[in-house]
């Protein structure tokens, strides 16, 4: 059994995947960590997201759920944050809609955060790569190494992921955290692990499995920009 978290999954237009991973998610929540709560933070879907959530709603038993709607999109770290603001248990988990990091790993972060051993906890793909499945094309893991380089040469963070969709946080002492971040694109990630590491929370990145999926909502040239302008506007407000 796993402690009761809240589980927050952002969705932007996902009509077509998050059915099945709502009922994947609450299969697993009743099973393994029944007193948990599941909060879905639809951004300004255009796709009937929002339907395909309550229908899978109707599904949940005992795990209380919640539906946070923004309109228009703001993008995944407002989302994130939102989802955040809202959750009611000690430990908050987000992960991506398309179920990635399977929902069973789950158990890596909340454990040692539970256990009172870390303040955030959060999945990463580039500690033990033997854990990766389906690989994304070349391309965008060679962009995700420049990046992330990026990011440890002007945050000075010590990770070799910050970018995996799966990451969980001690409200108690994260919620100060979250009260001064801004970034409300992709960048959010960076932001988060950078505040709490100079809020002097416990940190560690921790393996995941991790399966690459079809159907990414972000645009490779486009989203990996803006992500950067968002970390140099971080590095430029501290
Ligand atoms: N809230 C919000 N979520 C988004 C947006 N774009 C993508 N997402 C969500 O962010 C998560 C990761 O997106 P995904 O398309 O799987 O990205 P990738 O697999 O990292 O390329 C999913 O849960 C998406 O629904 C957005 O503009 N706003
Ligand atoms: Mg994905």
């Amino acid at each position: 059994m796993l402690p009761a978290f809240s589980l927050i999954i952002p969705a932007y237009n996902e009509a077509q995947r998050i059915g099945d991973t709502l009922v994947q998610t609450l299969s697993y929540l009743r099973a393994t960590s029944p007193g948990s709560e599941l909060i879905v933070v639809d951004d300004g879907s255009s796709d009937g997201t929002a339907d395909v959530v309550r229908d899978a709603f109707a599904t949940a038993g005992a795990i209380k759920c919640r539906l946070i709607q923004h309109s228009p999109n703001r993008g995944k770290g407002a989302a994130v944050r939102d989802g955040l603001r809202a959750a009611t248990l000690p430990i908050a988990l987000f992960s991506d809609a398309d179920l990635s990091t399977p929902i069973e790993e789950a158990s890596k972060l909340v454990e040692p955060i539970h256990a009172g051993q870390l303040d955030v906890a959060f999945g990463s793909r580039a500690l033990d790569r033997r854990l990766i499945g389906t690989r994304q094309s070349w391309g965008r893991e060679q962009g995700g190494r420049v990046f992330n380089l990026l990011v440890r040469v002007s945050t000075g963070l010590p990770f070799w992921d910050t970018q995996c969709g799966f990451k969980a946080f001690r409200l108690e002492t994260f919620r100060p955290v979250l009260a001064k971040a801004h970034s409300d694109g992709f960048g959010f990630d960076v932001e988060l692990l950078y505040l709490a590491r100079h809020a002097g929370l416990r940190m560690r990145e921790i393996p995941v499995r991790w399966n690459h999926h079809e159907g990414s909502k972000v645009h490779f040239v486009h989203d990996s920009l803006h992500m950067l302008q968002e970390v140099i506007a971080m590095r430029m407000r501290r």
